[in-house]
């Protein structure tokens, strides 16, 4: 294959698949910064589980570069508790747009894909190596093996047709337009809105789920676009590479932070019934470091910008801020 790097985005039309989701959002506005047109689809537009609504779309649209930020996505619960959903939606939507990309030749495709696509036990910091080395973490093993054959997929395609296709896979994401709802969210999102109600209403405790001691890294959203469009441009080739902060806490120190984000004193209940999920989970971001990119937003400060975007777009009428101090500060 000839050297496709660096490539880049001046003066062509760029697809963002899932531009209304948390990674998508920030890609967009990451994009507004680079000298090319965005293109976007919304859901009534293209369902992207139908091919013929996905080819239809590339035949008209003709992009040239292909991010694939478009998932079924959620937290531990959601995972868990709807299984055909994670599995069949993202497989659907994986292989459709892979093979139109593939069909209208799309000259670039960054495929995004998850940390937890990495065996439970996985050494820690996660090389990629480690990709389909153990077993998968029960709870989100279908997202995982939809994301695994996504991967695969651009794999294929590089090697019969020399698609410039990479996959890049980011640890856990938060930030401004991600989903709050108490169930169905992801930790960060979940625990905004419950500190804010309780922080609100005054009330003495949180409810966390599980046992608190697990690992997690958190990669702010803008930051994990413009790594992703760096990827674009600075990365061409078949083995995954990995995206993420290296800033590592526990679910309890996690919690704590929050809490003193929104400004709440009350105390933490471990809701221990609830699953922990996978022990721990930082992925080794030495690739992205040696071609020169790694994160700039803190978990303090990203914590603070997400809880400001929660207050001023989503935080329900119905918990009012009477009688409280100021909810963002600066
Ligand atoms: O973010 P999260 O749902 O997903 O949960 P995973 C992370 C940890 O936070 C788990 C705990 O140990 C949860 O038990 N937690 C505490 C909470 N309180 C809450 C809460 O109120 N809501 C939620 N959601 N968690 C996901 C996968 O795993 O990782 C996805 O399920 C995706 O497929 C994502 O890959 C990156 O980190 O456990």
């Amino acid at each position: 294959m000839p050297d496709k790097v660096p490539y880049s985005l001046a003066g062509k039309r760029v697809w963002v698949a899932g531009h209304r989701g948390l990674v998508g959002s920030a890609l967009v506005r990451r994009l507004k910064s680079e000298d090319c047109t965005i293109l976007t689809a919304s859901r009534q537009q293209v369902d992207l589980r139908s091919a013929e609504q996905v080819n239809f779309w590339m035949r008209e649209t003709r992009p040239q570069a292909v991010f694939v930020a478009a998932a079924r996505v959620g937290g531990i619960h959601a995972n868990d508790t709807r299984p055909a959903e994670f599995i069949y939606d993202n497989l659907m939507i994986e292989a459709n747009v892979i093979e139109a990309a593939h069909r209208y030749n799309v000259e670039k495709l960054v495929f995004l894909g998850s940390s937890c696509v990495y065996p439970r036990m996985a050494p820690q910091p996660i090389p990629e190596s480690a990709l389909l080395s153990g077993e998968l973490e029960s709870t989100n093993q279908w997202y995982a093996v939809a994301k695994i054959a996504g991967i695969k997929l651009g794999q294929a395609y590089r090697r019969q047709y020399g698609c410039d296709f990479i996959s890049v896979m980011p640890s856990n994401l938060y930030g401004p337009g991600d989903n709050f709802d108490l169930m169905h969210s992801h930790v960060i999102p979940a625990l905004i809105a419950k500190f804010h109600r309780a922080y609100v209403q005054e009330t003495e405790t949180v409810e966390v789920w599980g046992s608190g001691k697990v690992l997690r890294e958190f990669l702010y959203a803008d930051d994990a676009a413009d790594g992703i469009v760096f990827a674009m441009k600075n990365y061409s080739e078949e083995e995954i590479i990995n995206l993420g902060s290296g800033q590592e806490v526990t679910i309890r120190e996690l919690a704590e932070t929050i809490g003193k984000v929104v400004g709440y004193r009350g105390r933490l209940a471990f809701d221990t019934s609830k699953p922990d999920g996978t022990p721990r989970k930082v992925v080794d971001v030495s690739r992205m470091a040696k071609l020169g990119w790694r994160a700039q937003t803190s978990l303090e400060d990203g914590l603070r910008q997400t809880y400001r975007w929660y207050v001023e777009n989503i935080a329900p009428s119905d918990i009012t801020q009477e009688g409280r101090p100021s909810l963002v500060r600066a």
